[in-house]
């Protein structure tokens, strides 16, 4: 059977009853570590989000016949995939449906920081007075700015292109060299994360969190961006000493950030809180119906294709 353990728009569920026993708990919290025996013993399949930890104990507690475990999120770094390959469990993720409603979450918090919405909004709504003035919530202009993207994946390529078209100079850095064609249509240059952290205007990070990428924007890092810079994440939090952004805003060596993404979710760092210099959303890239019915869509065909004896569409290889 299948076990769903993430509420799941549209018809996914209805797709994989059809064909499979399902055991659906439509919630999006994480199993307390007690329950999940009871609910995951003896599943083929589990549909998990990212507040699912897919470690050891959970693997145990599912069972040798596991075929496939399906993260309904691009980001994969709640599963540990070398545990399931060992056990011959294929992971999947859902990648290319959320990469536009990320990418506009990314762009709309470069947009937010730079003007100042967030500030500008919380001013009318709590009845702060205000009058028109020329320095009045004043902020900055993208257009003739740089932007360095961390990432030249998809969602990192799509931000490109809406900063493109809000007339920002583009710089890319990341694993993988993105394909020259991109790069030219970007008018973009690929650059080593250093000479993006020296340059850029607005650092936007798109890397996956991993072991490699775990506090890449650190203290140093942050001290390399120019002091007129602001920092955009919707990736993953840890991908961001959020502790040396505190400081670094304190001290005043960036001008602000935007972030949909925290290191420990959904705490968020007190030191941010009470800044007026950034904006703070509540993890929300893909939270779009459009994009969580494709995902689910695309998490339920994954599974459909695994326990079929096909391929699956979007295997996680890392
Ligand atoms: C999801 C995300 O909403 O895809 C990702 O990696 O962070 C978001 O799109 C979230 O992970 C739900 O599991």
């Amino acid at each position: 059977g299948v076990v769903v353990l993430s509420t799941l728009p549209g018809d996914a569920v209805e797709r994989l009853r059809a064909e499979h026993d399902v055991r659906y708990r439509d919630e999006d919290s994480s199993v307390p570590p007690g329950e999940l025996p009871m609910l995951l013993a003896g599943a083929d399949a589990v549909v998990v989000t990212l507040s699912q930890r897919v470690d050891e104990t959970f693997l145990d507690a599912v069972g040798p016949q596991l075929k496939v475990v399906a993260n309904v999120a691009v980001g994969y770094d709640n599963v540990d995939v070398a545990a399931c390959r060992e056990r011959g469990v294929v992971v999947t993720n859902t990648p290319g449906v959320l990469t536009d409603a990320t990418a506009d979450i990314a762009f709309a918090l470069v947009l937010m920081a730079t003007r100042r919405l967030g500030e500008a909004e919380r001013e009318v709504r709590t009845g702060r007075p205000w009058t028109w003035g020329i320095f009045h919530l004043i902020g900055v202009s993208v257009q003739g700015r740089t932007i360095g993207i961390i990432g030249s994946g998809a969602i990192g390529l799509a931000t490109a292109r809406r900063a493109r078209a809000f007339g920002m100079d583009v710089l890319l850095s990341g694993r993988s060299a993105p394909d020259p064609g991109v790069v030219a249509e970007l008018g973009a240059r690929v650059v080593d994360l250093d000479t993006l952290l020296a340059e850029s205007d607005v650092v936007s990070v798109h890397a996956p969190l991993g072991p490699q990428t775990r506090h890449l924007v650190d203290a140093d890092a942050l001290a390399r961006m120019k002091p007129t810079a602001y920092l955009v994440n919707t990736a993953r939090g840890p991908v961001v000493d959020e502790a040396a952004l505190v400081a670094a805003l304190e001290a005043g060596t960036i001008a602000g950030a935007g972030l949909d993404v925290y290191e420990d979710e959904p705490h968020v760092h007190p030191g941010l809180l009470t800044r007026d210099d950034v904006v703070l959303l509540p993890h929300v890239g893909s939270a779009t119906i459009d994009t969580r019915t494709a995902m689910a869509d695309l998490a339920a065909d994954n599974v459909l294709a695994v326990l079929a004896g096909r391929d699956p569409l979007t295997p996680v290889r890392g």
